[in-house]
C-alpha cells in the first residue's frame, strides 16, 4: 500500500488550494476521517476531488510496467477491437489481466471514500488502463454512466494518475459542478461546454476521483510520451456494473482473491429482488421440462 489518502493532500482545481488538509491538533483517525469527507464532499458538491500521493513512487513505478505488459500482449488486438483510437489507447478487465491491479480496488483508504459517497456495498464496475496517445487528439466531452441523476451520486471514476497530468499531455478535462446538469448528448450543448471545463492536473500517484455524471474528457497529448492512467469505476451496489467480473474472471483468478477483493468485484452483490423464485428467465419461451423439473423441486425444497 502506498501512502494513505489521509496524508498531506491536495485539491486543488477549482479555485487553488483547498485549504490544509489536516489539523495538528485532531487525533490521527480523526484528521484522516475529516480529510476524508472533504474529498467525499468535493465530489458531491464540485463533481470531484483530487487526492495525492495514493500509490508511492514504487507502486507508480510497477503500475506502469503493469499496464505497458498488458498493452504489448494485446498490441496485435487492440485495433481490431477499437481499443486503439485516434484519441487513446485502453484495455478492459484488468484484474483478470494482471495480479497488481486486483488490490487497486481494495486500498484501504480510497474504498472508505468510495463507500462515503456510494454506500457500504459499492462494488467495482469496471478496472481499465488508459493512455492517452502521443500526438493524439482529444475526446469528446461525455458522461460515465447512462443517464445524469442530478442529486444523487451513482458512480464515481477514480482515475490512478501513473504519468504526471498536465494539460499538454492530455489530462483529464472536466466542467465543474456539471453532474447537477442533464446530459442530453446535444452537439451544441456540449460545444459550449468546452468553455467552462478546467485542466486536473495532477502528479503521478494522485487519483482524481469524479462522479460518473460530470461532463469530462480526456485531452489532446500534445507529446511524445504516453499519459497513462487506470480508471477504477465504483458503482453503488444496486447499479448494474459496466462489467460482469464474477462471471468473467477465470476460475483460477476467483480462486486467488481475498474476501475482500471477491465482494468488491461483486461477488454475491446480486440485486436487490424479492420474488420467490428469480431464476425463471426460461418462462419467457416455452417451457423446458428439466428445469421447469428443477424450479418444482426446488419450491418444494424451500418450502415455498
Ligand atoms: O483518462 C482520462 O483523462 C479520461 C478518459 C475518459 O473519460 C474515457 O476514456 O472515457
Amino acid at each position: 500500500m502506498g501512502r494513505s489518502i489521509q496524508d498531506p493532500v491536495v485539491a486543488p482545481p477549482v479555485t487553488g488550494r483547498h485549504g490544509a488538509a489536516s489539523r495538528p491538533d485532531l487525533p490521527r483517525s480523526d484528521a484522516r476521517d475529516a480529510t476524508r469527507a472533504r474529498h467525499a464532499g468535493e465530489i458531491r458538491s464540485q463533481g470531484f476531488t483530487i487526492v495525492e500521493g495514493v500509490l508511492a513512487p514504487d507502486e507508480v513505478v510497477a503500475a506502469r510496467g503493469a499496464l505497458d505488459s498488458v498493452f504489448a500482449r494485446e498490441a496485435a488486438l487492440a485495433p481490431r477491437r477499437g481499443w486503439l483510437t485516434g484519441a487513446h489507447r485502453v484495455t478492459y478487465m484488468l484484474p483478470q489481466k494482471h495480479p497488481l491491479f486486483r488490490s487497486f480496488c481494495v486500498r484501504d483508504d480510497l474504498l472508505a471514500l468510495m463507500r462515503d459517497v456510494l454506500g457500504d456495498g459499492c462494488v467495482l464496475g469496471s478496472l481499465n488502463g488508459l493512455t492517452m496517445q502521443p500526438g493524439g487528439i482529444a475526446q469528446a466531452l461525455h458522461i460515465d454512466q447512462a443517464e445524469s441523476v442530478p442529486g444523487t451520486v451513482l458512480t464515481v471514476n477514480a482515475i490512478h494518475v501513473l504519468d504526471d497530468f498536465s494539460a499538454a499531455n492530455g489530462c483529464t478535462r472536466l466542467v465543474p459542478r456539471s453532474q447537477q446538469r442533464i446530459w442530453t448528448g446535444d452537439a451544441e450543448q456540449i460545444a459550449a461546454a468546452e468553455a467552462e471545463t478546467i485542466a486536473l492536473e495532477a502528479p503521478a500517484g494522485s487519483v482524481i476521483a469524479y462522479d460518473g455524471a460530470a461532463w469530462h474528457a480526456g485531452s489532446a497529448n500534445r507529446t511524445d510520451r504516453p499519459r497513462r492512467a487506470v480508471h477504477a469505476f465504483f458503482v453503488r451496489q444496486w447499479v448494474r456494473p459496466h462489467w460482469d467480473f464474477p462471471a468473467s474472471v477465470s476460475h483460477a483468478v476467483a480462486r486467488d482473491l481475498t474476501s475482500e477483493e471477491r465482494a468488491v468485484l461483486g461477488f454475491g452483490a446480486g440485486p436487490r429482488r424479492w420474488d420467490r423464485c428469480a431464476d425463471r428467465s426460461y418462462l419467457a419461451g416455452s417451457p423446458r421440462p428439466l428445469e421447469w423439473l428443477r424450479d418444482v423441486l426446488r419450491r418444494r425444497l424451500l418450502g415455498r
